[in-house]
């Protein structure tokens, strides 16, 4: 075992996740895409309104995006001891203690609260054009609240399933929150790039399930019009608190690495877990999936 494997800052997930329905993810069209950050129109934050996503092609230049990609790699490595945030795909459990440190890259699921770990991850989260968007969308000072990175690795990258992030989040259903999903690779159908249910964030927050994941119950969704955000390096995805969302497996031999970000308003005001639950959670409600 290497020495970074030793000092188990590391967890696994994805301990016998049951398959799902294909149909799950079978979009009818291609998200609505901004150019790049400049050139968001009012007649796209409209479409931000109504729609709950907004997918912006060159938000980053392929420097900022090439060391984002670096510095993700170089956590993945260990050049920081003191990082703690890294998750492992569960199917990757026997072989982990052999992978050398160049093969962990594809046994990595997540990794989370990086930002203050990597200067060049950092720039990202706080890059000035993405915070004016952000800005308008919020009409508030935004405050990044919570980073990630999911990776699917080829193959055996897992399902996300369909959920809404505000059922996460200590926040006011009703407040305003966006996520921020950002790719690395090129992230096509194939490769697990997100799908989203157009318009559905108005429909308010839907109770979840603990199922695969906490998620909305399947036959939700089945049967429902979704889009694919297929995205190039550099593209992100902005995305409404409520709006359903989900990726499927990496079915392809390519990587599918991505960053998500998300933000609340300087002023909105938290809740407690509990009355988060008895928002979103099923329990004593009667209902099933
Ligand atoms: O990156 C993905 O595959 C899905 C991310 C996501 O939806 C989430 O973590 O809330």
């Amino acid at each position: 075992m290497n020495a970074n494997l030793e000092q188990a800052n590391f967890d696994v997930e994805g301990e016998g996740q049951p398959p799902y329905a294909p149909e799950l993810y079978r979009p009818a069209a291609e998200a609505r895409q901004a150019r790049d950050l400049d050139s968001i129109s009012d007649a796209d934050l409209r479409f931000y309104d109504a729609q709950g996503y907004l997918s912006v092609a060159a938000a980053f230049t392929p420097g900022e995006t090439g060391a984002a990609l670096n510095g993700l790699s170089d956590l993945i490595m260990g050049t920081r001891p003191d990082f703690k945030g890294i998750v492992f795909e569960s199917s990757a459990r026997e072989i982990l203690p052999t992978l050398g440190l160049e093969a962990r890259q594809d046994a990595v699921r997540k990794l989370a609260s990086f930002v203050e770990f990597d200067r060049r991850l950092h720039v990202l989260a706080y890059h000035p054009k993405l915070i004016a968007v952000l800005r308008t969308l919020l009409g508030d000072e935004p405050v990044l609240f919570q980073d990630m990175a999911l990776l699917k690795p080829p193959r055996i990258g897992r399902e996300k399933p369909w959920h809404q992030d505000m059922s996460y989040f200590n926040y006011d259903p009703g407040a305003k929150v966006v996520g921020v999903w950002v790719a690395l690779d090129q992230a096509t159908v194939e490769n697990g790039c997100m799908q989203l249910l157009p318009g559905r964030h108005r429909a308010g927050p839907v109770i979840h399930f603990k199922r695969r994941d906490w998620q909305i119950c399947d036959a939700e969704i089945l049967g429902k019009t979704s889009v694919a955000a297929p995205l190039q390096p550099g593209g992100l995805l902005l995305f409404d608190g409520l709006l359903p969302h989900g990726t499927p497996h990496n079915a392809s031999g390519r990587r599918r690495r991505a960053l998500q970000f998300h933000y609340a308003g300087a002023t909105t005001q938290k809740i407690a877990a509990s009355e988060r639950m008895r928002v979103f959670g099923s329990e004593g409600k009667d209902v099933s999936c």
